[in-house]
């Protein structure tokens, strides 16, 4: 009789102890303190037991009872208090929010954005590059021979011995055909770094985009249909481009292009880009046949297409930091 009632006691707490509802609670509860349960059938048979027996076993009955009102009383204040948290919303929705401050696209990056976008419709790829370079990558490489005069517009900053600063994105297209064979069709834009004193058209840092198309029978043709394309894409259908002879060390033909396009409600000429025929001397460095291979190349600044796009006359604006500019895009 002893036995069966600590057995009772040992299985009541372990179940009311994984019990996790208040109908189960309420279901256990009947189970052992019910005038079915299992508690009142093994008192009820204490009237079986010989006289002596009874005191002992009658008090150990009343624990065992105790015991369990003790255990479902804890039980059920527990899962009542968790069931109160549920059911109080995890913060004060009547205090006031915290206002986030929302950033915007700086101006050069959705320039850079744009014409990224631009030339991948039409199947460019972008690449991109160290900006602190080796001067055979920004200079020789290009055909800008040392002690030659055309270097000195590019001439820039030197880090150490033959490490420099890269004055335009150029290397990143010399690094791409010394590892790639054609086609090519690359664009690569990024930040350059020239001797240039800081004035309302000039930095010595500043972003360019430049791109590259090389293949077994590129044309100037290709060059004028591609650089038209694009400047529809970015100017309306309606802009017309003109293309005047030029000089890079790099192209051969060299040609600026301008177009004609509406700004500030104005339609008039703009010098917006260089490009050119890629030089020979550009393809025996990187081990192209320049008999077989032939492409064209551009490169133009975005800060200049900022300037155009939003209309202000300074570009040191940019990175003049001052909210009240950056707030009006
Ligand atoms: C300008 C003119 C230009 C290129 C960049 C180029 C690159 C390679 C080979 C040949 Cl790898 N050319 N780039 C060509 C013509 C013009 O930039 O005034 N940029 C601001």
């Amino acid at each position: 009789m002893q036995d069966e009632l600590t057995r009772l006691r040992d299985e009541a707490l372990a179940r009311i102890e994984a019990v996790s509802s208040l109908e189960d609670i309420e279901a256990a509860r009947v189970a052992y303190l019910g005038r079915k349960g299992a508690l009142k059938e093994a008192t009820a048979r204490l009237a079986e037991l010989p006289a002596e027996q009874r005191p002992d076993a009658g008090k150990l009955a009343n624990e065992v009872k105790t015991a369990i009102q003790n255990a479902l009383a804890a039980r059920q204040q527990i899962i009542a208090r968790a069931r109160a948290q549920a059911a109080r919303p995890a913060f004060d929705i009547t205090l006031p929010g915290t206002r986030r401050t929302l950033g915007r696209e700086h101006p050069l990056r959705r320039a850079e954005a744009e014409l990224v976008e631009v030339f991948a419709r039409l199947g460019f790829e972008v690449a991109e590059g160290p900006e602190v370079e080796l001067e055979y990558y920004n200079f020789e490489a290009l055909n800008i021979p040392a002690e030659h005069a055309s270097r000195d517009s590019f001439d820039t900053f030197y880090i150490e011995g033959d490490v420099v600063l890269r004055s335009h994105t150029s290397p990143v297209q010399i690094r791409v055909m010394e590892q790639r064979q054609p086609p090519i069709r690359i664009v690569a834009p990024g930040r350059v770094y020239r001797p240039d004193t800081p004035d309302a058209t000039h930095s010595p840092v500043f972003h360019q985009i430049e791109g590259l198309v090389v293949g077994e029978d590129v044309t100037f043709a290709d060059l004028k249909a591609c650089l038209t394309l694009a400047m529809r894409e970015l100017f309306g259908p309606q802009t017309e481009t003109r293309f005047r002879p030029s000089f890079f060390p790099f192209t051969e033909p060299s040609a600026e292009v301008d177009v004609y396009a509406e700004i500030g409600g104005q339609r008039r000429w703009l010098e917006l880009l260089g490009a050119g025929m890629v030089h020979p001397k550009v393809f025996e460095a990187v081990g192209y046949d320049p008999e077989r291979y032939t492409g064209f190349a551009f490169g133009w600044g975005l800060e200049r297409i900022a300037m155009l796009r939003h209309e202000f006359p300074d570009l040191r604006e940019l990175w003049r930091n001052d909210l009240r500019f950056s707030r009006q895009f």
